[in-house]
């Protein structure tokens, strides 16, 4: 089966960078007629259909854009530091960010997706992972706000996750990269059968959300790329997408493109419950974090959890099969019905569409083609529903509109290509500039996809906007897909590198976002509810400012009596109860971000002073015609001075 392919990846890459590479697409310029330009103006003051949520990539972070304008509302911050919104910088949110590592400022965010309820979006929380160190987050849709992080143990580059099961039973982590399990000091070439790949099932607690580590499946040391779950009548799988099975260890773009046929593996998770049930499990010791943020307290906790439950896959019978599909597969997606299972062979020109129901017959019939790792392997053949042929190159992803199409994005052509589901025909395609990634259709990973638009996240823009220097943005472009032909509507830019994105129709959420945090049930520990309560107090070489915020003052605004080598904790809590009246504080010199405050919120900015001398402090949010005069000062004094400890209002 072994064959090279280097004559293969070479044109694909000459390919990919001849399509990178053409000359300013002058082709669609006639495109955006007056037409197009009707369908996404949204009016002043009017709102967007749809919210969509892209993830950042190496920004770390998941931004917020209206459909169609393209418009952006707000950045998520997710698992890098944020001085916007002192994410990781206040004291409050500094756990959020705390892992087995240490403290972890930044990571590479890929796959945003929504909460399901009998598989159609819910519109609750919304999932992302962590790829550098593997993490999963989890967004609160009320506050847009991350609410939850658990650390993957066992895991190295998160990639194949978050993908959330019908009802939001369980967020998944396929390791993209093989490890010693558990890690150890061994030599790089011993990989082959010795590494192994951890797919990690977390589940989400259907009241609040909350995300624990409920197992790991240990799997051959392969590479788990993408990831989706089935619905519907494969409801209770997951398909995971392998390459790599060659098991190299370098060169892997000669290496780990050998085999003619990588696979998917279909796990049963509803087999590995029962597994766990009936105690199969290995509880393995572990170090991660799990990170929790309280809309009570304003303050987010780290606990490190201390072990795992790990059942092997080559020992567990039904647990795990192989599906074999070409070249090195990129995603893997499920159409609306559960029934297909599209494999995106990257470096193959054919989409490969198995069958579920063929899968389970080959299943029941134990029409198995041998084994790998005591893991059975079906026929290619048995469980093939049917190919789209020469689709195009470079295959990453697929989407459904609900309306019996699938819709996937080429890397290396730069088109989206619509095909039939069935008959198997492409229907239509379009470029787009240039080499995307994944696409997205609002629900178009569910049971109930919102089929009228399509949006491109695409890598390479090149001459699409002004020059912004060696580094231009990255881009979406909107598609209307409710014709026999999709239309181009819209480019836009977006933040860091778009790979997924998650969208919704925004009247499912916009009615349950928060305006306001009650003062009267804030219980942070260091929040004050009146200006009575304002006050200093020094322990040791801490000082603990209980301070108060409003239209157009701090409480107190004159403290003195801070010394060189003190450590200043500013804990702020803003007293407004209007919505949009957020207050910000800064401090000159600190080595540390602004705060902003939310109405009925506390938040602690820490500050070291390093010079004597008196030091103002002002509110940086530009709040009310008197935000100017919303100031103070602080006293620094040398260390070892006598001035007394005091804060003051208005003497
Ligand atoms: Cu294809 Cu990380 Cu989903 Cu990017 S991944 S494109
Ligand atoms: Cu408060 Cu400006």
């Amino acid at each position: 089966m072994k064959k090279t392919v280097n004559i293969l990846v070479t044109l694909l890459f000459a390919l990919g960078l001849f399509s990178c590479n053409q000359g300013k697409s002058d082709g669609d310029k006639g495109a955006l007629s007056s037409n197009a330009a009707e369908k996404v103006y949204v009016a002043p003051g009017q709102h967007d259909e749809f919210y969509a949520f892209l993830s950042g990539g190496f920004s770390g972070q998941m931004s917020v854009y209206g459909l169609p304008s393209g418009r952006l509302f707000k950045v998520i911050d997710v698992f890098s530091q944020d001085p916007q919104e002192s994410y990781g910088y206040s004291e409050e949110t500094r756990p959020m960010l705390n892992t087995s590592f240490g403290f972890v400022p930044w990571d590479d965010a890929h796959h945003p997706d929504i909460s399901q309820t009998k598989g159609v979006l819910d519109g609750r929380w919304i999932f992302i992972n962590a790829n550098n160190t593997p993490r999963i987050a989890r967004i609160d849709l009320t506050t847009f706000e991350t609410a939850e992080i658990l650390e993957i143990p066992n895991s190295a580059g998160n990639h194949s996750s978050p993908f959330v099961t019908e009802n939001t039973e369980y967020v998944v982590a396929g390791t993209r990269f093989s490890v010693p399990i558990p890690q150890r000091d061994m030599s790089i070439k011993d990989y082959k059968g010795k590494f192994k790949g951890a797919l990690s099932f977390v589940s989400v607690d259907p009241e609040n959300g909350g995300m624990e580590l409920a197992f790991q499946i240990l799997m051959p040391g392969f590479d788990y790329d993408l990831a989706h779950p089935g619905r519907d009548k494969s409801h209770g799988w997951f398909f995971f997408t392998t390459y790599n099975t060659e098991e190299a260890n370098s060169l892997l773009e000669v290496n780990a493109s050998q085999n003619d046929k990588d696979f998917i593996a279909a796990v049963n998770w509803k087999k590995a419950e029962e597994y766990i049930k009936a105690g199969k499990f290995k509880t393995m010791p572990a170090d991660y974090a799990h990170n929790v943020y309280s809309d009570e307290t304003h303050s987010a906790t780290s606990t490190m959890l201390k072990e795992v439950k790990v059942l092997d896959a080559s020992e567990l019978p039904g647990l795990v099969y192989f599906l074999p599909t070409p070249k090195s597969p990129h995603g893997v997606d499920v159409d609306p019905s559960g029934e297909y299972i599209i494999g995106n062979g990257k470096l193959s020109a054919n989409l490969t569409v198995h069958s579920f129901t063929k899968m389970m017959d080959a299943i029941e019939n134990k029409k198995f083609d041998g084994e790998a790792y005591g893991i059975p392997i079906l026929k290619f053949e048995d469980v093939l529903a049917g190919t789209v042929n020469q689709a195009g190159l470079g295959p990453l992803h697929t989407e459904f509109d609900g309306e019996g199409n699938g819709y996937t994005s080429f890397f290396i052509s730069s088109e989206v290509v619509k095909w039939k589901l069935g008959t198997w025909e492409v229907l239509d395609r379009k470029p787009v500039y240039y080499s995307v990634g994944h696409v997205m259709i609002p629900g178009g990973n569910s049971r109930n996809p919102y089929g009228k638009y399509l949006l491109s996240l695409n890598k390479i823009t090149k001459d699409r906007f002004l020059p912004t220097g060696p580094e231009v943005t990255q881009s979406a472009q909107l598609f209307d897909i409710t014709g026999d032909k999709m239309e181009l509507l819209l480019d836009f830019p977006t933040i860091g590198e778009p790979h997924y994105a998650a969208g919704i129709p925004a009247d499912i959420i916009a009615k349950n976002s928060r305006k306001i945090f009650k003062l009267s049930e804030n219980k942070h520990k260091y929040a004050i509810k009146t200006t009575q309560e304002a006050r200093v107090e020094r322990n040791g070489n801490e000082v603990h400012v209980y301070m108060s915020m409003i239209r157009s003052h701090f409480t107190p605004d004159n403290i003195e009596g801070v010394k060189i080598g003190d450590k200043v904790y500013f804990h702020i809590t803003n007293f407004e109860q209007d919505f949009d009246v957020p207050h910000g504080f800064a401090v000159i010199g600190g080595h540390n971000g602004e705060l902003l405050i939310m109405p009925g919120a506390t938040e602690t900015l820490l500050w070291e002073p390093t010079k004597v001398g008196v030091w103002p402090f002002y509110c940086t949010d530009f709040c009310s015609a008197l935000h100017q005069e919303m100031s103070g000062y602080v006293r620094v004094s040398p260390a070892g001075s006598n001035v007394p400890l005091t804060s003051s209002l208005g003497e």
